[in-house]
């Protein structure tokens, strides 16, 4: 997924999520944090989205290894870790997102109970990503360490919750383009341990900055905002 562009989305709705799908978007990233996507909902949604050519990751709620497993089972292609706060943390996601003796992940896909084929355990673990979020300030003071922690395979900034952690705001994380500012820091670490850069941007506009930081994946938009764009823009193409 090297430069790709992604949806950040809170629906429950798989047909919203398949149209989602197959609009020319990289990747698909359900948010369990702050959207109701919950586990109950995860099943029916992986199955939908299974056939989809565009892979779904899921934000989890928490560091929480039960939740990294079951967006795993339900097909996800990857998980984003939020509120991580140092390297603890992000061994805990990493061991969690892999099956032994990489990890820890327990044995038991849904995929094969609705027709896919299992992985094997080896490829479930090479296929899989586990990005973690760069959002506290103990991830930003840590995150070489987090970059070098086995089995982190990308550094997630959450621009939002890093700021107001920090007493700032995101237009100026996403201003300050110092060699020593907050995103280079992040940039640098990850690329020094050759692991995917990552982000929530929210809007193209944003989405471009965070591309000027060097950050390779960004969620550009958000469900809601296409769909309330979308209403705009025929409203707009009415009165003209
Ligand atoms: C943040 O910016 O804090 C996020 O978690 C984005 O979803
Ligand atoms: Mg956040």
């Amino acid at each position: 997924m090297s430069g790709s562009r992604g949806i950040w989305t809170c629906t429950t709705d798989a047909d919203l999520l398949l149209r989602l799908a197959g609009a020319g978007l990289d990747w698909l990233a359900l948010d369990a944090q702050h959207g109701p996507v919950d586990r109950a909902a995860l099943p029916a949604l992986g199955r939908a989205l299974a056939g989809a050519a565009t892979p779904f990751l899921v934000r989890v709620p928490a560091v929480d290894a039960a939740w990294i497993g079951a967006a795993l089972d339900a097909g996800a292609a990857g998980v984003v870790v939020p509120s991580v706060t140092g390297p603890d943390d992000a061994r805990r996601a990493a061991l969690a997102a892999r099956y032994p003796p990489l990890g820890e992940r327990s044995w038991g896909p849904f995929a094969p109970l609705w027709g896919g084929d299992a992985p094997t355990p080896e490829a479930a673990n090479e296929a899989v990503r586990c990005w973690v979020m760069v959002e506290t300030p103990g991830a930003l003071d840590t995150v070489d360490e987090i970059a070098a922690t086995p089995g982190v395979d990308g550094l997630f900034v959450g621009p939002l919750d890093l700021s107001l952690s920090l007493g700032t705001t995101a237009d100026a994380l996403l201003d300050d383009t110092s060699d020593d500012g907050r995103l280079a820091r992040v940039v640098a670490a990850a690329r020094r341990q050759g692991i995917d850069t990552a982000g929530f941007a929210g809007t193209p506009g944003n989405a471009r900055r965070m591309r000027a930081h060097g950050l390779d994946h960004v969620a550009v938009t958000t469900d809601a905002a296409v769909v309330a764009a979308g209403v705009r823009a025929v409203l707009a193409e009415l009165d003209d």
